[in-house]
């Protein structure tokens, strides 16, 4: 790494106005990571503005959170590099690809599947979270973290480990965040605003997800379903979905757990997860017609929901 380091702030320092982008419906490492190198960089005396094409309620506690913009024309026309930031590739930044082609574009990101698309790179792609890298890499400058880059990049580590419970909690995970809450990063803030943050609306659809959980121990996979009139019976929105099939993971013994929503026009949504090390469920969503990553992955499809005595089943 420490030889992408001193190439990465070797680039930097031809470049006086930076933008930073993060990838759309961003997560706590997105805009954590953002604020986190918006923070050095600015430290270091350049004129940096952070940008995502969409907001997050959950996450405006982040220190500086408040001051992301939607990307403009003065974003493309102000400065001379684009910092991807946990953007595993280009298109994840949710601009039009044009917009991007003949700049000069670096990233940092821990996906997988990085092709590498800057000019200058930092991707650890065994990294918990793209936060994680930035901890090493401003310890790595002699940096001084302040206690908001030390919330921003806790909050990266916290969320993409899952609350340290996924398998990108690792050692170097773990020790870079008890040093985070020694240099002041405010833990108690990220737990309440990103794990306690549930409302009776958002439990009370879990409980009719949860209430019609069905096993199919055939092919060991746990299957539910959420029906359009839930939403409005239990005054929730379709953001308080998302929690449901992270719930789902929680089970033991099952291959994957599916989460099935109805849509308006006929539709349905099928989100797929699994903490099973030999499962892919991008394949299973790859023949729904959908896509994801390799421990979560969704696809919709035309149909209906019906059940039977063998369990959940769509019906197109
Ligand atoms: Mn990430």
């Amino acid at each position: 790494m420490q030889n992408e380091f001193s190439k990465f702030k070797q680039a930097l320092e031809t470049h006086a106005t930076v933008a930073l982008i993060t990838h759309k419906r961003p997560d706590g490492d997105a805009f954590g990571s953002l604020l986190a190198l918006e923070e050095y960089l600015a430290t270091l005396g350049k004129t940096v503005r952070s940008y995502c094409v969409d907001e997050s309620p959950m996450l405006r506690f982040l220190p500086g959170a408040s001051a992301i913009a939607k990307p403009t024309d003065e974003f493309w026309n102000s400065a001379s590099v684009v910092i991807l930031v946990d953007c595993g590739d280009i298109s994840m930044a949710g601009v039009d690809r044009a917009l991007l082609q003949g700049r000069t574009l670096f990233c940092v990101d821990h996906h997988i599947s990085n092709p590498e698309y800057g000019s200058a790179n930092i991707i650890d792609r065994a990294s918990s979270a793209t936060a994680e890298i930035l901890y090493r890499y401003f310890t790595w400058d002699g940096f001084a973290i302040t206690k908001s880059m030390a919330t921003n990049l806790l909050c990266g580590i916290y969320t993409d480990t899952d609350a340290y419970t996924n398998l990108g909690t690792t050692p170097e995970s773990l020790s870079a965040s008890s040093e985070l809450l020694r240099l002041g990063a405010n833990f108690k803030e990220i737990t309440a605003s990103t794990m306690r943050n549930k409302s009776i609306a958002s439990l009370k659809l879990w409980g009719r997800a949860l209430e019609r959980l069905r096993l199919d121990t055939h092919k060991g996979i746990a299957v539910t379903v959420l029906k359009h009139s839930d939403f409005s019976e239990c005054n929730a929105s379709p953001d308080d979905a998302e929690g449901v099939a992270s719930l789902l993971n929680h089970l033991a013994d099952v291959k994957m757990s599916m989460l099935l929503r109805e849509l308006p026009g006929g539709l349905v949504k099928g989100s797929l997860r699994t903490t099973n090390e030999l499962i892919d469920v991008s394949q299973v969503a790859k023949l729904m017609g959908g896509g994801g990553h390799a421990k979560a992955a969704g696809f919709t499809v035309q149909g209906h929901i019906t059940e039977t005595e063998h369990g959940w089943k769509i019906i197109k």
